[in-house]
């Protein structure tokens, strides 16, 4: 078993950064020593990306650089060899991502990675791996056609979100793959290898080729959920020969390997080992300590989400939901919604608020805003799936700050609590993540629309968190001293949550008005659609 004072690196490779979380376990517990956030578009302005997104005219694409994400590691050990931390300490590694994005690599990928020169940079040498320089990324929302394209070869969206826990989604692996393949048929015979983010970075990290973990792999439309192997319908719709271009797959706790010739010459590290990655929301879960069904998880970042563990997997019929493979190896169900911190900065901005300014809005204005409702579409949207980005009022006029600052909070608060019933499941307590949980008066409309207490902890980056406990937990596995899911999280050491209750009357003020919001979002999807 690692001795006392062991470190685990909990990466998360998001849209708009890189962040780091250290672990150090001593006694049967841990606690964070070390937390760092490199924002991709202030650390690496050479790539051009806005929020971690490369600029297009058409709001249906959205790319991002895989050599942006690989340089932006080699910078983040740079910031941890400045830190006050013992690496010698460094025993395992592991790393969450944003989930579908996929990157395209060549024949030449795994060596190019074995070979790695340590007094080299980086981005050279990963640009010759790639067959495609860009990667699309889960707020692409172009392959339409070949989402149902998809679903009727494999007999329709039921039997597909049967096998692989979703109907098939724009931003989903294997629609995306399908449109390249298509469309860049010569760049797609040049592929050897199609990588997720996270299993990408691992192999970057590793020097080698990676495996996918079921909780990422859920979000390409590809996983059979029931035997947690690619489901050969899906795979033979999406791409010719797609199957020997997919990555092994390998439990969420396997080790893959260990940390590069590479990062141990160029930062004086030991060989530590390198953990299955998996996708941003599987990793928050475990950080944020959710690991029984019941328990109810809300993300407020880039993409707004609302998830909890599932025991084994029950499928969303309304077609909105996923089911993914969850850390623990049991399953989790999630909505997700694109308009999430987006939508609530251009509002900040459209009316040259502060986050304070924001706040006061919230504070100044009556909970039910009058009845005043918005619909924030200002990218595509994925729940309900709207293409055509617009923003839609009913009773709220747009020359009022205040009102439409409420307004933006409670539709988004709203559509979480009214797309998430199909989990079956009463929330009394919501654990809330992401960069908008340090506002409290949104998580005030967010316990009030609910009328459920909203438990908010000090790291912020749960993604992180998780996948530094999930380091922790697969190399207690290794060892032959495993620990449970339930010991890992309880052996924590972390501060008492704050803990927002719900104001008497509000929560029945959002109940009569989710009705009026649902036939908003009706009508006005129905109108989009038409
Ligand atoms: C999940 C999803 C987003 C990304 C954001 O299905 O699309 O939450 O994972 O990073």
């Amino acid at each position: 078993m690692a001795p006392d004072g062991a470190l685990y690196l909990g990466l998360d490779s998001s849209t708009q950064s890189l962040s780091a979380v250290v672990l150090e376990a001593s006694g049967g517990r841990h606690r964070v020593v070390y937390e760092l956030s490199l924002p991709f578009d202030d650390t690496l302005p050479h790539y051009g990306t806005r929020n971690g997104v490369l600029p297009s005219s058409d709001p249906s694409i959205a790319h991002s650089s895989p050599v942006m994400w690989a340089e932006a590691l080699d910078r983040l050990f740079v910031r941890l060899g400045e830190a006050r931390l013992d690496l010698t300490r460094l025993t395992a590694i592991s790393g969450s991502a944003q989930q579908h994005g996929s990157v395209y690599l060549n024949d030449t990928f795994a060596r190019g990675l074995d070979t790695l020169h340590p007094g080299r940079a980086l981005p050279p040498q990963i640009v010759p791996l790639l067959s495609r320089p860009i990667a699309p990324i889960w707020m692409d929302s172009s392959p339409h056609a070949e989402c149902r394209e998809i679903e009727n070869a494999v007999g329709g969206a039921a039997a597909l979100a049967q096998h692989t826990g979703s109907r098939a989604f724009e931003r989903f692996t294997g629609p995306q793959i399908r449109r390249f393949a298509t469309r860049e048929p010569a760049a797609y015979a040049a592929t050897d290898r199609i990588h997720l983010v996270s299993s990408f970075l691992a192999s970057v990290l590793m020097g080698g080729d990676a495996p996918v973990d079921p909780g990422d792999g859920s979000g390409m439309n590809l996983l059979d959920l029931a035997t947690l192997d690619w489901w050969t319908p899906a795979v033979d719709a999406t791409a010719p020969a797609l199957r020997r271009r997919l990555p092994a797959l390998a439990p969420s706790s396997a080790i893959a390997g260990r940390l590069a010739p590479y990062w141990r010459r160029r930062y004086q590290l030991p060989g530590a080992k390198v953990v299955v990655w998996s996708g941003d929301n599987p990793c928050s879960l475990i950080g944020l300590g959710l690991v029984r069904e019941g328990q109810r998880a809300v993300s407020l970042g880039t993409s707004d989400t609302i998830f909890g563990p599932m025991r084994t997997p029950r499928v969303d019929a309304g077609g909105t939901g996923h089911v993914f493979g969850a850390p623990t190896g049991e399953f989790m169900g999630i909505t997700v919604f694109s308009n999430g911190s987006l939508a609530r900065e251009r509002i900040r901005d459209q009316y040259g608020l502060t986050w304070e300014g924001f706040s006061h809005a919230l504070d100044t204005t009556p909970p039910g805003n009058g009845g005043a409702l918005m619909l924030p579409w200002f990218v595509p949207e994925i729940t309900p799936v709207v293409a055509e980005p617009g923003v839609h009022r009913l009773d709220l006029d747009e020359r009022d700050a205040a009102a439409n600052v409420r307004a933006v909070v409670e539709a988004q608060m709203t559509a979480l609590a009214l797309h998430s019933r199909w989990m079956e499941v009463t929330v009394d307590t919501i654990h809330v993540t992401g960069g908008a949980a340090a506002n409290r008066q949104i998580l005030q409309v967010l316990a009030d629309v609910f009328g459920a207490a909203v438990h908010r902890r000090e790291v912020s980056n749960a993604a992180a968190l998780g996948a530094a406990l999930r380091a922790l937990h697969a190399d207690r596995v290794d060892d032959r001293a495993p620990i449970t899911w339930d010991e890992l999280v309880a052996g924590l050491d972390q501060q008492v949550p704050d803990v927002i209750h719900p104001i008497s009357g509000h929560h029945e003020r959002y109940l009569a008005q989710r009705a009026r919001y649902a036939r908003f979002e009706q009508t006005e999807y129905a109108r989009a659609r038409a």
